[in-house]
């Protein structure tokens, strides 16, 4: 049985609207960020940093080289800021690269 009520979106022959609410949020939510930060360690040859810091994260020499130096200062350094599924994505690419190459580098993920 067909009633009035029962099209799909309503929005036919009169002012009723039936079907799934389309209404945007008042206050559209931007996706929220997340910092991939760098971890020092004793062992990981200070090359194969830069060479992440390159290769993942589109550094040229210099900036590579200046975040790595940072790093190996501090402790700890920002690679850059992303959101969620890209930075999880590079956290991952910099854990199985540094693995594969059997050094003990960490990256890991902090809402920005
Ligand atoms: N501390 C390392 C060394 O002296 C270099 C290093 C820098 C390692 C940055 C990790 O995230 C890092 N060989």
């Amino acid at each position: 049985m067909v009633g009035e009520g029962d099209s799909d979106n309503g929005g036919g022959d009169d002012d009723h609207q039936v079907g799934i609410a389309t209404k945007a949020r008042a206050k559209p939510k931007k996706p929220s960020q997340f910092k991939v930060l760098m971890l020092n360690d004793d062992y990981t040859p200070m090359e194969f940093v830069v060479l992440v810091l390159k290769r993942f994260f589109h550094m040229d020499l210099e900036q590579a080289t200046r975040v790595m130096l940072h790093v190996h200062q501090k402790g700890v350094g920002v690679c850059g800021i992303f959101p969620y599924e890209i930075a999880e994505t590079k956290v991952n690419q910099v854990m199985d690269f540094a693995r594969q190459n059997q050094h003990p580098l960490q990256c890991t993920l902090e809402k920005a």
